[in-house]
């Protein structure tokens, strides 16, 4: 036969149809999808199963300091594997800039690490911290021109934060340079004036985490980011979000026709903050930021992304290990101030999908696709050499496995946490064979990838650059005013 690899008999499904059939792989990408195609050198029955692209998590941390300088649970390899298993074939993490240090230095040595270890695909943003002339002026449009055309700023957290006048600087290059950027949308203020009453009360616990991180926080910033970028007509995309109000910013937005995206993430359909109150620091295992809300704010996300205003699920995985310097690196002495925040989930992203929303028929199995993996490749512009099924994709293909049910024990996962939050759930939809690139990757519970085997997959113009009307008169000013003002330092 010419194809290197078959997979027969199988339900096709994709973000816009669903057909029954073949899929032929020459090398790394799909040659044929069709009928009665013949057996390639590897031939594998999917027997009448759902067939899937596969998932695209464009929002994790691997081998990156907390914004506090605590490293991360997961290495490139470690994370990789763990993402495999759960049937993701691309990773996007991020190659953070703290300050002082130089985007183009901790780029370059980030994704050397990756090329060493990773054993899937990945595609990395950046994280900016610094404003200065050659992180903006030299850096940023050099390496959006090497196809990392997406970024992240914060709008909280001390170390990293940036303000309105810098967030401006960054939205006005991100217009000019066609790039997209992810905000952290808190406001930082409301935080830490209320961490700082709670704490001088003694309200010190985990739980009080979740009492800091109020709404109005999130819901506040998302206005304002989505605000701020209008005036550079640059599109923005709110990461995490895990509010009702936020998620109205943006659907407002979009109505009025804005470039405004959103994401949200499985611990905002699936825990509470109830989960952050737990016996002494046990607590500590669910701070994340924003922190899971209440029942409400679940099925006003789970409804957002039933109408299409959140069109992106990710695991924003971000582990720190209980047990060890991690979570908790002063022992006793912690307040949640001082828990690294962050859950684990890249394994559990797509089951957690398929049990909680297909299963229980709040989603179909083509939202299924595009939430997780379809949206992503679109969104960051890798479409559809990524998140499809036709000839030319990259042969990226999960058979997945419908009604095999389990339940959930931190000793069945590939990560490096030392803990789930989804510790004891029963979930029914598991990736059965994973291909990557044409290269199987995971069968019959074994990992068949070795360190390395991952390739960088430099990206294009994301959707919204692609979709944007002509830039407003006012916006055109803002970008030849911009080029001209001089880049300011972090002070
Ligand atoms: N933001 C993230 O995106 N991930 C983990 C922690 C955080 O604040
Ligand atoms: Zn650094
Ligand atoms: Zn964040
Ligand atoms: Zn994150």
């Amino acid at each position: 036969s010419d194809f290197d690899l078959t997979v027969r008999n199988a339900r096709i499904v994709t973000a816009d149809s669903e057909v029954t059939g073949d899929i032929g792989v020459r090398g790394e990408t799909i040659a044929q999808v069709g009928q009665g195609l013949a057996p390639g050198r590897i031939d594998i029955d999917a027997q009448g199963g759902f067939v899937i692209p596969g998932g695209i998590d464009s929002h994790c941390h691997i081998e990156q300091l907390s914004s506090m300088g605590v490293m991360c649970a997961d290495n490139w390899l470690t994370a990789t594997q763990s993402a495999a298993f759960g049937g993701t074939t691309t990773v996007m993490p991020f190659a953070a800039q703290h300050r002082g240090d130089s985007l183009r230095t901790v780029t370059r040595d980030y994704l050397a690490s990756a090329a060493r270890q990773a054993v899937i695909d990945y595609s990395p943003h950046l994280i900016l911290s610094e404003t200065d002339a050659q992180t903006l002026g030299e850096d940023l449009p050099a390496l959006i021109r090497e196809g990392i055309t997406s970024f992240k700023v914060f709008m909280t957290y001390d170390r990293l934060k940036l303000d309105d006048a810098q967030l401006l600087d960054v939205f006005a290059v991100a217009a000019r340079e066609g790039a997209l950027t992810m905000v952290h949308a808190e406001n930082n203020d409301v935080i830490s004036w209320i961490a700082r009453h709670l704490i001088a009360a003694g309200h010190v616990a985990p739980k009080f985490h979740a009492v800091a991180h109020a709404p109005a926080a999130e819901i506040e910033a998302a206005h304002r980011a989505i605000q701020l970028a209008s005036v550079c007509d640059a599109p923005v995309l709110i990461v995490h979000v895990s509010t009702a109000g936020a998620a109205s910013a943006i659907a407002s937005a979009q109505m009025l026709g804005a470039p405004v995206l959103g994401e949200t993430c499985p611990h905002y359909l699936l825990l509470t903050a109830d989960d952050l109150d737990l016996p002494g620091t046990e607590g500590a295992k669910y701070c994340c930021s924003p922190p899971p809300r209440d029942a409400a704010s679940q099925e006003a996300l789970w409804d957002a992304i039933r109408r299409g205003v959140l069109k992106l699920y990710s695991s924003d995985h971000a582990p720190y290990r209980y047990d060890a310097s991690g979570k908790l690196p002063h022992g006793d002495a912690t307040t949640f101030k001082q828990v690294a925040n962050g859950l684990p989930g890249l394994e559990l992203r797509m089951p957690l999908l398929y049990s909680e929303g297909v299963r229980k028929g709040r989603i179909d199995m083509r939202q299924f696709v595009a939430l997780t993996s379809t949206n992503h490749a679109k969104t960051y512009g890798m479409y559809p050499r990524k998140g499809a099924i036709q000839p030319g994709s990259d042969a990226d293909l999960v058979i997945w496995d419908a009604d095999r049910t389990r339940r959930v024990t931190y000793s069945m996962l590939h990560d490096a946490a030392g803990y789930t939050p989804y510790e004891g759930r029963e979930v029914t939809g598991w990736p059965g064979v994973v291909i990557n690139r044409g290269r199987v990757v995971v069968e019959n519970g074994a990992l068949h990838a070795g360190s390395g085997a991952g390739r960088f997959i430099p990206r294009g113009a994301p959707a919204p650059v692609l979709e944007r009307r002509a830039p407003s008169e006012r916006a055109q000013w803002m970008r030849s005013i911009f080029s001209l003002a001089s880049h300011r330092k972090n002070s």
